[in-house]
């Protein structure tokens, strides 16, 4: 996880000569932090911010006897990259369920993302947390665009023993979904959770069929689905969910095979939408709750 980035980030700071708080010295230091950002693909505009976020804090230190620079460098940072990664509203799904169920409904919750990023296995493996922490879930079978979508949720549901609503390709999505929420309501499950399908993102059908889906199913929750592969293209692509059919949270997968780490920490800070899960693998286990601390572990050296 974010080899790439943490080991550029760990030589920086090996190699950390100033011994004061300078404008000077802070805009040396912050030049070359900002070249590791951009090359391990954080936006540009989270890249300025953590850095005048850093040269901000670090000014006020400027006349301070300064015995470790390089330690109050690494505090800083840490601060800095912590306020990023922060969500102003965090979403606690356990919650949220328990909420639906005093009111005796289930928690509708929408799955949204491009061909490929892994919404279909992000639903298996949040049947699976759900069912872990005792909540039931029905999977709505709403990608009936792309061949062999249906069949894959429903191997997932027939592995995990979670029922999956579907009918026939080209059928209409929003109505799939529909279903699934009756069946909910009617067998007192906890949660729905809607596959839907992908293509591009600029496909303007693909958005309008979103958007009638979110009109008939009212989802308590939009996640966002997202491969963190894709660094920068992630970014536009959660800017372009939210602007048409606006996200509650992303769920940023094959974390596992990021090496960079741009996506996870730039996600938040454009999207203002917090980051809810982590797909670290391709079983069903590889479900991790987003927290920024682990983040940061897998960035900055230790000391
Ligand atoms: N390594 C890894 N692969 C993943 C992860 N999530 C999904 N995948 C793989 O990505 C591919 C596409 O997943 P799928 O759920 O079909 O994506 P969808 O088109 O968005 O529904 C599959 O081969 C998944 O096994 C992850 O967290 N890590
Ligand atoms: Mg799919």
């Amino acid at each position: 996880m974010f080899d790439q980035l943490r080991k550029s980030v760990s030589k920086a700071f090996k190699k950390i000569t100033i011994t004061d708080f300078s404008a000077k010295s802070i805009s040396r230091f912050n030049s070359e932090l900002k070249d590791i950002l951009i090359k391990n693909e954080v936006a540009v505009k989270t890249t300025d911010e953590i850095c005048n976020k850093l040269a901000q804090k670090l000014s006020t230190m400027e006349h301070a006897r300064l015995s470790n620079t390089r330690s109050i460098l690494l505090t800083s940072l840490r601060e800095v990259l912590m306020e990023i990664l922060t969500p102003s509203q965090p979403i606690d799904l356990i919650k949220e369920i328990e909420e639906a169920k005093k009111q005796n409904s289930p928690l509708i919750i929408a799955f949204f993302g491009v061909n490929g990023v892994g919404k279909t296995l992000s639903i298996a493996k949040i049947g699976k947390y759900l069912m872990d922490q005792g909540y039931s879930s029905v999977f709505a079978a709403g990608d009936t665009f792309r061949a062999g979508s249906i069949q894959q949720l429903q191997k997932h549901g027939e592995n995990l023993k979670i029922r999956v609503i579907a009918q026939n390709y080209g059928s209409d999505a929003a109505a799939v979904a529909y279903d699934a929420i009756n069946h909910a309501i009617s067998q007192g499950i906890n949660a729905v959770l809607i596959d839907t399908a992908g293509r591009i993102e600029t496909n303007s059908n693909l958005m309008a069929e979103l958007q009638k889906i979110c009109k008939v199913t009212e989802p308590d929750l939009k996640f966002f689905v997202g491969d963190a592969l894709t660094g920068n293209s992630l970014i536009s692509q959660a800017t372009l969910f939210n602007q048409k059919i606006g996200i509650d949270a992303s769920i940023l997968n094959k974390i596992d095979a990021d090496v960079k780490g741009g996506a996870a920490v730039s996600v938040t800070h454009i999207s203002e939408k917090p980051i809810i899960f982590l797909g670290i693998g391709q079983t069903y286990g590889d479900l991790e709750l987003f927290s920024p601390d682990k983040i940061l572990n897998n960035i900055l050296p230790s000391k």
